[in-house]
């Protein structure tokens, strides 16, 4: 029996594209297992809304996700909306206000079956991706010099600071369970680049219990396809942990699967979302895949202290899979609905 005292509020943001569909599963799925948990929908932070006000996020919506701690996102995006403003306005915003420094991107193998790997490697696929998540290439820093002319010039400044690399990296080994390898372009990016690799070398001294290893990006691209298993977690920076998560999620299942974790260790807020985007092209046609929403919001029971109700999320959407329950991405033939329906009828 749920007390009033466990009754946590969460703040659900659907978005726009296939965001409200997976969101709207994920959340029926939660309601299912009688979790203890309070919806609010914040549904008018969308695309149709910007384009019409030009508002992307309000201050009174900012405080009020602040307020609640805990936000289930879907996606942002929309082909209709061509200025970056928008998306930046909407999730960069939320991630760097709330400061969820840590994105974290779990790529467990669902189903041996779905992974493009052929070879035994495969199997042992289980690590994450912890992207720093409020600076590098995201900061907005930049400029550009005769727009739109043929002499058009832009700089896009990437910024690391000592905090936030050093915050990032110390996440990262408290999370290992096996071994920590450090990902960047040290060869090429001359200060960030030597900022990341003074503070992993001092942060992997202080943790001799663990395996630590460092890879240039491209390295890092190629061994997770010739050897995903090898890894356990990968920490990088803003858009090297963008790109990479979507690497390992391919080889894990496939994209649609994928759930992620925007937090801060310190303050407990968190963001959950799927890793796909708005996917404008399936939009309405019961082709989303909720599992990637659905175990991202195992990961928001996990960290609101409901491991047991965790699990058995996870282990409804192993099963579904397991037994092609699915939506097409997995090799099913169900729609969206249908697919969170199996997810709930195999929740023990
Ligand atoms: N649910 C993920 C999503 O909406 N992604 C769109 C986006 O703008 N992502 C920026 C990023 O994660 O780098």
């Amino acid at each position: 029996m749920q007390t009033e005292q466990n009754t946590q509020k969460i703040i659900v943001i659907p978005g726009d594209g296939i965001g409200p569909e997976v969101t709207e599963e994920a959340v029926l799925t939660l309601q299912a297992l009688g979790a203890g948990l309070e919806f609010t929908f914040l549904d008018r932070i969308n695309a149709d809304r910007y384009l019409r006000d030009g508002v992307a996020l309000t201050d009174g919506e900012l405080e009020e996700v602040r307020t609640a701690g805990t936000v289930l996102f879907g996606a942002v995006g929309d082909p209709r909306v061509t200025n970056p403003d928008y998306a930046r306005g909407v999730l960069l915003r939320l991630r760097t206000d709330l400061d969820l420094y840590v994105n974290y991107r779990p790529a467990v193998l669902l189903d041996e079956r779905l992974s493009p790997l052929r070879d035994e490697s495969r199997r042992g696929i289980d690590c994450v991706v912890v992207r720093e998540n409020t600076e590098g290439l995201y900061t907005g820093v930049g400029g550009s010099l005769r727009t739109g002319t043929p002499d058009e010039v832009t700089v896009d400044q990437e910024t690391n600071t000592h905090l936030g690399v050093s915050r990032i990296v110390e996440y990262a080994y408290g999370v290992a369970r096996r071994s920590v390898c450090m990902v960047d372009k040290s060869n090429a990016v001359r200060f960030g680049g030597q900022l990341w690799q003074r503070v992993w070398r001092e942060t992997r001294d202080r943790h001799p219990e663990l395996d630590s290893s460092h890879l240039y990006v491209d390295v890092a691209a190629m061994k997770l396809v010739k050897d995903p298993a090898s890894f356990d977690v990968i920490v990088t920076n803003n858009s090297y942990g963008d790109i990479l998560s979507d690497l390992t999620a391919e080889l894990a299942g496939g994209l649609g699967t994928a759930a992620s974790a925007n937090i801060n260790p310190v303050t407990g807020m968190g963001l959950y979302e799927p890793v796909h985007g708005s996917a404008p092209d399936i939009v309405g046609k019961g082709l989303a895949n909720p599992a990637g929403a659905v175990l991202s919001a195992a990961l928001l029971l996990r960290d609101r202290g409901l491991k047991s109700e965790a699990e058995a999320l996870e282990r409804a959407v192993r099963r579904t899979v397991a037994e092609r329950r699915c939506t097409p991405d997995l090799g099913g033939t169900l729609n969206t609905r249908q697919a969170g329906e199996a997810i709930r009828a195999a929740l023990d």
